[in-house]
C-alpha cells in the first residue's frame, strides 16, 4: 500500500556543528583569497537595501550579519579555506531560494550555497563575500513510498537522519559517509557523494530519480519524477548532481531507498602487503557475491593514526595492511557462515594474518567508528593535505610510498586509504603547518602521477575551490569547454558559487 509521510526533521547535528565554530574561532585560519592569490571577480557588493530585502522575504532571525554568525559558515570543515562574507540566508522553501536568487543575480551579487559545510575541497565556503544560501532550514521529508521504496526531501535535510527515519519503514539510504550526522542530501546529490557501500548500492547518478533545482535567474526547474524509467529527452538531473553548487541550487530530490538487510556482518582483516589486499578483494567478490556491500583498505599508519589521536581500540594486532569487509544479506546465519568460510579460507591461504568478524551491531560499530574517524583523526596535529583520487587498481596504492620518499621527513605522516571496490584511494598528507613550500612540492606532483596511471584528479569530493587549476588532468580542453558554455547557459552571469570548478580560461 502507498504510504506518505509529511512530516519536520530536526537537526540533529547542531552540537557537532558548534564544537567545530568554537575551535575555529581559537584558530582562523588565513583567508582564502590571500592564501591562495586570488583576484576578487567584479561582482557587486550586498547594501543595507539588499539586507533590508532578504529580511523582507526571510524575516529578520533568518538573515545572519552579526560576524560571529557568519564566521562560522565562512570556514570548511578542515580549516583550509576562510571566506569574508557578510551576510548568510536562511531560507524554508523553494520559493524563498527563488526570490533569493533571482534578486541576486539581478543585483549582480555572488551566492556561496552551503549544505552541511563538510565538503573537503574547500566549495562550501565563500571566497570573497559571495551571499552565504544556507540550505539547512529545508529541512523536510516529503513522502515515503514503502513499495517502490522512493523518498521524496528536501534537500537541507540531513543524510544520517533520512537513514533513521527510512529505516523505521525496513529501508535504508543508498548512500553513506562518515560525515553522515552533518552532511545534507542536497551537498551529496551536489558533489555526487562517494562513501562506504557505493560498490553494493551504485552512485547517485543511479539513486536519485529525480531533483527540483533553482536555476540562477530564479527559475524552478521541477524534474522532481518518482519514476526509475524516464526517457523523456535530456536528462537535466545530472547536470546538478556533482555540479558543487555552480549550476543551481538543489532544493529537492527523489531518491531511492534500497531495503533494510536483516543480516548484517562486518569483518576486519590485518594483511602483510598491498598486493595481499588485492588478492582478497577478488577473493571476497568470488566467496561474498551479491552480499558483499563494502571493501575498504587503510594502511596501518590510516588505522594507527584513529587509534592513537583519537583513543580508538583497534580489535586486531598491528598489521600492514587492514581491510575491512561488510556484507549486506537476507540470512545472519547464512551470511556470517560465509563470511567466516572466507576468513578460514584466507587464513589458510596466507593472505588474511589476522582477523576478526561479527554481526554484534556495538562490534560492527566498533570496528567502522575506525575507519570513519581516519578523516578527521589527524586535523589536531597540524595540517593535512587531502588527495581524494581514483588510479587503477594494479596502481592503486603507488602515490603512498612515492610521497612518503618524496617529501621525507617534512611531512609527520603520509598514509592511504580508501574504497577499493571504486578505485578510490585518499592520501592524507600531515605536515606541521601549511605552507607554500610545502604545498609545492606537493602539487601538481600527485595529480601528474595520476594522470600518468590513468586515473581522476577527484575520485568523490569535487573539484570545489581547490582544484580548478588542476582539472585539465582529469579533462581535456573540449569537453572543459563544453562545461563552460553549459556554466554560460545556465548562470550566465557566473553568479553561482565563483571560483569553483571551472578554471581561469
Ligand atoms: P557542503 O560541504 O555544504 O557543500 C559541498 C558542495 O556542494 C559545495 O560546493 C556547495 O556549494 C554545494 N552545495 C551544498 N548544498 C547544495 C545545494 N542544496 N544546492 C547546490 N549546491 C549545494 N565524501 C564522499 O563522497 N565520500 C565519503 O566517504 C566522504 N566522507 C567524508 C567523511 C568526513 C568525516 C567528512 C568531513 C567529509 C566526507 N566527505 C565524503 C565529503 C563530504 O561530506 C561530502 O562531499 C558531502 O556530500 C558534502 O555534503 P554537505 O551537505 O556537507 O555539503
Ligand atoms: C572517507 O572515505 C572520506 O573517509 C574522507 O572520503 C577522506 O578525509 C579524507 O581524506
Ligand atoms: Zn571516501
Amino acid at each position: 500500500m502507498l504510504k506518505s509521510v509529511v512530516f519536520l526533521l530536526r537537526c540533529n547535528s547542531n552540537r557537532i556543528i558548534r564544537d567545530q565554530v568554537r575551535y575555529a574561532s581559537q584558530a582562523l585560519p588565513q583567508l582564502s583569497s590571500e592564501k591562495y592569490n586570488v583576484k576578487r571577480k567584479q561582482f557587486g557588493t550586498v547594501q543595507e537595501s539588499d539586507i533590508n530585502y532578504f529580511k523582507s522575504i526571510l524575516s529578520e532571525e533568518r538573515v545572519l550579519t552579526d560576524e560571529n554568525d557568519v564566521l562560522p559558515f565562512n570556514i570548511d570543515w578542515i580549516k583550509n579555506c576562510r571566506g569574508q562574507s557578510k551576510v548568510v540566508l536562511k531560507p524554508r522553501s523553494t520559493e524563498e531560494v527563488s526570490k533569493i536568487v533571482k534578486y541576486c543575480n539581478d543585483k549582480h551579487l555572488a551566492v556561496c550555497p552551503q549544505g552541511g559545510n563538510t565538503g573537503l575541497v574547500g566549495g562550501s565556503v565563500p571566497v570573497f563575500d559571495e551571499v552565504v544560501l544556507c540550505l539547512g532550514l529545508l529541512n523536510k521529508i516529503i513522502s515515503l513510498d514503502e513499495i517502490s521504496g522512493v523518498l521524496i526531501c528536501e534537500a537541507g535535510c540531513i543524510l544520517e537522519s533520512l537513514d533513521t527515519c527510512v529505516r523505521e519503514r525496513n529501508l535504508i539510504m543508498p548512500l553513506d559517509l562518515g560525515a553522515k550526522g552533518t552532511c545534507q542530501i542536497g551537498g551529496n546529490a551536489s558533489t555526487n557523494a562517494g562513501g562506504l557501500r557505493l560498490l553494493r548500492y551504485g552512485n547517485l547518478h543511479g539513486s536519485i530519480l529525480g531533483i527540483e533545482a533553482v536555476k540562477a535567474d530564479g527559475t524552478v526547474i521541477d524534474c522532481l519524477t518518482t519514476m526509475k524509467k524516464d526517457n523523456t529527452g535530456y536528462h537535466l538531473k545530472h547536470l546538478f548532481i556533482g555540479s558543487e553548487g555552480t549550476l543551481g541550487i538543489v532544493t529537492k530530490v527523489s531518491i531511492n531507498c534500497p531495503v533494510l538487510p536483516k543480516a548484517v556482518t562486518v569483518g576486519f582483516f590485518g594483511v602483510k602487503d598491498f598486493q595481499s589486499v588485492l588478492k582478497l578483494y577478488k577473493s571476497a567478490k568470488l566467496s561474498l557475491g551479491e552480499i558483499l556491500s563494502a571493501f575498504e583498505m587503510a594502511d596501518f599508519n590510516a588505522i594507527n593514526s584513529s587509534v592513537t589521536n583519537l583513543n580508538l581500540p583497534n580489535p586486531i594486532d598491528e598489521y600492514p595492511f587492514y581491510v575491512l569487509v561488510e556484507t549486506h544479506g537476507s540470512d545472519e546465519g547464512h551470511d556470517a557462515e560465509k563470511l567466516n568460510r572466507f576468513l578460514d579460507k584466507e587464513m589458510e591461504s596466507g593472505l588474511i594474518i589476522d582477523g576478526t568478524v561479527t554481526s554484534e551491531p556495538a562490534k560492527m560499530q566498533t570496528i567502522w567508528n575506525l575507519r570513519e574517524s581516519i578523516a578527521g583523526s589527524s586535523l589536531t596535529r597540524g595540517y593535512v593535505f587531502k588527495y581524494d583520487v581514483s588510479i587503477p587498481l594494479g596502481n592503486y596504492y603507488d602515490l603512498v610510498p612515492m610521497l612518503r620518499k618524496k617529501l621525507g621527513n617534512k611531512a609527520l605522516d603520509v598514509y592511504g586509504y580508501g574504497h577499493i571496490g571504486d578505485s578510490n584511494i585518499h592520501i592524507n598528507i600531515v605536515v606541521p603547518e601549511y605552507t607554500k613550500e610545502i604545498g609545492s612540492q606537493i602539487e601538481p606532483y600527485v595529480f601528474e602521477e595520476v594522470s600518468k596511471l590513468n586515473g581522476s584528479i577527484s575520485a568523490e569530493h569535487g573539484v570545489g575551490f581547490r582544484k580548478p587549476q588542476y582539472i585539465h588532468y582529469s579533462k581535456n580542453e573540449s569537453a572543459l569547454d563544453l562545461m563552460r558554455e553549459l556554466k554560460t547557459l545556465m548562470d550566465p552571469k557566473g553568479i553561482l558559487n565563483p571560483y569553483k570548478v571551472l578554471p581561469e580560461k
